[in-house]
């Protein structure tokens, strides 16, 4: 399967695979076992997420005195973010900081595409391939490759034909692009289309804005970061860690214990206002409890939203086509935006309704439509990803039995907390489905993974285990809590990337953990402590 003329086996103990915020806190931890580590990495630099999706606008939708590493004190009183909501450069500076402040650069091997991931049940070893021709021999894997990774281009007729400038947005050139005078479409509205828009809106000669399904958006009000706010952060930031894991979103949100039906209407306007008015938008979300469960409070919390994009946008008939109604608000990830509905009233931006009158190919000079055609010079995909799945199983991997992970994922992501998948021992994934990933608050999420898995492989050589692997019957045993949790909730309601639902033919699973990121460290402490449940060790 490598590409490039074969090296002769190196040996290792562990792959870190993917130099992204938890690959680099994977190598960082991993330091304290006298372990031979190599980490491989696709890009160039460091930064996962925040190094490929470099896009205009690109921006954490979570305040940054969150999403910041805890492990170290120094490092978190140290670092200094300018913007409440950074921007992708802030991110990529900040993980370039982490590596070089700890040492990790040299073990990272850059631009090495892992192409081929191959468990050898005799020696129980997993043999690594790049695509630079390595192939690292080793007892353990760490497959932090992201939720969010491999990238989804709709297979339009014509995709490759396209004479303009074509890029997806998770894969950006770094000197970017100049949009004067040019005539740009954007296909997708998810958070990145909704980022790009007003942004490229500014320059381009026309942008025209290709959407199949409208979506909630709450404005993100970033601004500079106020001293006295970082002050604050940075004096309680050990109290504030420690409670964040005790929350279900692995952050600090205020989370007021109320029902919509406690007020009158006219008393939840009053507090629907304050909070969209308030320090983010976003806080909208967290107004009420009953919201995310009941769907005639989730309705009043939703036509609140399109009340607010029908005061915002001036065109009538462009308002209600902006206005979500496929889905309830929350079950596809809530966007902020810095003035993305504004951007529709410019008069070199076009709203175009691909849910009516779908895409039906791509040719040398634009889009077709089943209504019409439009002539491009730049063509955006903002299209999301083959989401949970696809960055672990692009990488053709083979467990016990010679078994492919695609083969045993025809279904859906079988797994044990998220963890571990049967018949691939020694794997060991973060953020993979099965765990709370993209709904948890992504580093501090990642660090008590690693933190897990790393104790879990020290505890394994105390022990004198080589291998562990867990069963199908635990798979099925965690798919029924998954699925309970996943029911108590309306995110089964959306086509989602969350189902699965935006890659034709991928099974419609939600895919992960809804339980909260407490519940999810409870579960993985219990079934450690009952004597590893679940978890078959053997010399
Ligand atoms: P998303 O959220 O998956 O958005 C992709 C967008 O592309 C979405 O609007 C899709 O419409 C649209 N899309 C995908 N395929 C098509 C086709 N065939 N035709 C028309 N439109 C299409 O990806 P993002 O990059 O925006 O965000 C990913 C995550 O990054 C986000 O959730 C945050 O966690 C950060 P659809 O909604 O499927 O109808």
């Amino acid at each position: 399967m490598s590409t490039a003329a074969e090296a002769p086996a190196e040996t290792a103990d562990i792959v870190v695979i993917g130099a992204g915020f938890s690959g680099i806190y994977a190598l960082h931890r991993l330091r304290g076992l006298e372990a031979r580590v190599v980490c491989f990495e696709a890009g160039d630099g460091v930064g996962g997420t925040w190094y490929w999706n470099r896009y205009p606008g690109a921006r954490v939708d979570i305040e940054s005195m969150q999403y910041s590493y805890s492990f170290d004190e120094d490092l978190q009183q140290e670092w200094r973010w300018p913007e409440y909501f950074s921007p992708q450069e802030d991110l990529e500076a900040y993980a370039n900081h982490v590596v070089d402040r700890f040492g990790l650069r040299e073990r990272i091997r850059f631009s090495s595409v892992v192409n081929r991931l191959r468990y050898d049940e005799d020696e129980n070893r997993w043999h690594v391939h790049t695509d630079r021709g390595d192939h690292v021999v080793c007892r353990y894997v760490v497959a932090a490759t992201g939720s969010l990774d491999a990238t989804n281009i709709p297979r339009w007729p014509g995709v490759e034909s396209f004479g303009g400038q074509s890029y997806h947005t998770s894969n950006w050139p770094k000197e970017g692009v100049d949009f004067h005078g040019k005539r740009v479409g954007l296909i997708g509205t998810g958070s990145t289309g909704i980022q790009v828009t007003p942004v490229v809106a500014e320059t381009a000669d026309h942008l025209y804005v290709f959407q199949r399904t409208a979506n909630f958006s709450m404005p993100s009000r970033n601004r500079p970061l106020d001293p006295d706010y970082e002050r604050e952060w940075k004096d309680n930031y050990p109290e504030r860690r420690a409670k964040m894991l005790q929350s279900a979103s692995a952050g600090l949100f205020d989370m007021p214990d109320r029902s919509v039906f406690d007020f009158t209407p006219e008393e939840r306007e009053r507090l629907m206002e304050e909070a969209w008015n308030s320090r983010s938008g976003f806080r909208l979300m967290r107004c009420f409890t009953d919201t995310a469960r009941d769907i005639a409070a989730n309705d009043i919390l939703a036509e609140f939203v399109r009340n607010k994009i029908r005061q915002t946008v001036r065109d009538p008939e462009v308002a209600e086509l902006l206005c979500p109604n496929t889905h309830p608000i929350g079950t596809k990830r809530i966007c902020i935006d810095s003035g993305y509905f504004e951007a529709f009233n410019r008069d070199n931006v076009t709203l175009v309704d691909v849910r009516t009158n779908p895409i039906t190919a791509v040719t040398p000079g634009g889009l077709v439509t089943t209504a019409g055609s439009y002539e491009l010079d730049i063509l955006i995909y903002a299209t999301g990803f083959d989401a949970m799945t696809g960055s672990l199983t692009r990488m053709n991997v083979t467990g016990v039995g010679g078994r492919d992970l695609r083969d045993k994922w025809r279904d859906g992501p079988t797994n044990y907390l998220g963890f571990l998948v049967a018949g691939f021992p020694n794997l060991f994934m973060i953020h993979g489905p099965g765990s709370p990933s993209v709904l948890a608050q992504m580093i501090t999420g990642g660090e008590w993974q690693v933190d897990w898995v790393v104790r879990f492989i020290e505890n394994m050589e105390k022990d004198g285990r080589t291998r562990v692997d867990t069963t199908p019957d635990w798979e099925d045993r965690w798919a029924v809590e998954m699925e309970k949790a996943a029911d108590m909730t309306l995110f089964k309601r959306a086509d989602s990337w969350y189902m699965g639902a935006n890659i034709p033919g991928k099974p419609r699973v939600f895919m992960m953990y809804v339980g909260g990121f407490d519940q999810y460290i409870r579960r993985c402490t219990e079934q450690v402590e009952s004597g590893y449940a679940g978890f078959v060790r053997t010399a």
